[in-house]
């Protein structure tokens, strides 16, 4: 990591004089690259002539301890990117499946992790309040029975996902691309919930409360306590949830009750969930106002103090890819010629038209397939094959476009303090001989 860093501060600083030290004749990568690669000897780079000068190769950026991983039962060996609060993510490759596995869902909690709930799960109790004619009260037997359920595939995405591509460092979790899921969920529309409560017309946005203490354990803090303009919970997308891939959901994701409001922050999704209140104007809850979940509506100087004056809500979340099928870093025989490639790409509230692959870092890209949604809001999936010239150091770039013809940028954009929002195409180093 200290390596990675001081590489990228020198980039910064000096970026012909770091790509000097980076490379001898082109073609060959020098020491500290070759090091984070595990390689012996040089290797040779054959779309070197394609890397624009300057440009870090991204076997740099992998760093040479390895990470502390979660042992926790029911649970996959996520990366621990965080003790206190538990925060976790999936490495890419471990998102493979269509549907994510609930051992392989990330976790991010920014309180206490609450004791699981020792009463009967259906005596758990959810208030709606606020701007409603008719405040309601429900246990989650009376949710149930009274309200259709529904099942989708649902992404769920924290709002810092891809954080640790901003230049300089945004404060917070430095979170890969592995925030993200796409798991099956169980539950009650909100707005079939806000139908019986009946919606004042002053009812324009959410406040959303969970159990969880705050870290700090003081009883009159939140540790998270998000809210939403009411056209989003109205959503037929924005469910309560009670289950998770068919089964009752672990308390470490929020058990018994939480929210699912895919494409927009994660941190909309509130787990252990107690409370829902409509209000007329924006909750000023935990994780509300200033720069949580806010981005600059214009471009700040990266690594500027701000105080969010002028930032908006981080609502649908950016286009991205993943990719699942080969890990940063891996080696392959040598000989292999071409590349089966497979991930999984996403767009907030959109749905995404193409994804292309490159290996000669942007020169060429080859179209992937992209499957449909299995429903909207569900993530992609793709697949395609990629040909390989020779033997060599190689990059996967790979790269989402939009409905909307929005792709991914080259590098993380629009800096922000928190750090949301970063999409830039993934760029998996690979080592074939
Ligand atoms: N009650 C509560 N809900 C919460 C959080 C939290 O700390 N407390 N974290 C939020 C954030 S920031 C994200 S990204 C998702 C993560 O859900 P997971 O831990 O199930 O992956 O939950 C959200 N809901
Ligand atoms: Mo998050």
């Amino acid at each position: 990591m200290t390596r990675e860093r001081s590489l990228s501060e020198l980039h910064a600083d000096d970026p012909q004089r770091a790509d000097a030290l980076i490379w001898g004749r082109r073609g060959t990568l020098r020491g500290a690259a070759l090091a984070a690669m595990g390689a012996s000897l040089g290797a040779t780079i054959p779309f070197a002539d394609r890397m624009p000068a300057g440009l870090l190769p991204a076997a740099l950026a992998q760093g040479t301890a390895a990470p502390a991983t979660l042992q926790m039962e029911g649970k996959a060996a996520l990366i621990i990117l965080g003790e206190r609060p538990l925060v976790a993510e999936t490495p890419e490759v471990m998102l493979d499946d269509a549907i994510t596995p609930t051992d392989k869902f990330f976790i991010r909690n920014n309180g206490q992790i609450p004791p699981p709930f020792a009463g009967d799960p259906k005596s758990w109790k959810l208030r709606i309040d606020g701007e409603v004619n008719t405040p309601l009260d429900l246990t989650i037997g009376e949710l149930e029975s009274r309200f259709p359920l529904v099942t989708r595939q649902l992404q769920m995405e924290c709002g810092g996902n891809g954080r640790n591509a901003f230049v300089p460092p945004a404060s917070g979790n430095q979170w890969g691309n592995g925030a993200i899921s796409n798991a099956e969920w169980t539950g009650v529309r909100l707005r079939d919930l806000l139908a019986a409560a009946g919606p004042k017309e002053t009812a324009h946005f959410t406040g959303q409360f969970g159990a969880d203490p705050h870290l700090s354990g003081a009883a009159d803090r939140a540790a998270m306590s998000r809210g939403m303009p009411i056209a989003k919970a109205m959503d037929e997308d924005t469910l309560i949830c009670t289950r998770l891939n068919g089964a009752a959901i672990p308390n470490i994701h929020g058990a018994p009750l939480r929210m699912v409001v895919p494409g927009w922050p994660g941190s909309l999704s509130q787990k252990w969930m107690t409370r829902l209140t409509l209000l007329p104007v924006p909750h000023t809850g935990q994780g509300m106002g200033g720069t949580s979940y806010r981005v600059p509506v214009r471009p700040i100087v990266p690594g500027s103090r701000n105080n969010g004056a002028e930032f908006a809500d981080l609502t649908s979340m950016p286009v991205r890819s993943i990719l699942t099928s080969h890990g940063h870093g891996a080696r392959l025989p040598a000989g292999t010629r071409a590349l089966e490639l497979r991930g999984a790409a996403w767009a907030g509230d959109l749905t995404v038209r193409a994804v292309d692959a490159s290996l000669d870092y942007g020169a060429s890209w080859v179209p992937m397939q992209v499957a449909d949604p299995a429903n909207r809001h569900a993530w992609q999936r793709w697949t395609g094959r990629i040909a390989l010239p020779s033997d060599g150091y190689f990059e996967i770039w790979t790269r989402a476009t939009d409905a909307q013809g929005k792709m991914q940028p080259h590098a993380a954009a629009n800096w922000n303090p928190q750090g949301y929002g970063a999409n830039a195409i993934g760029r998996a180093a690979i080592l074939v001989g």
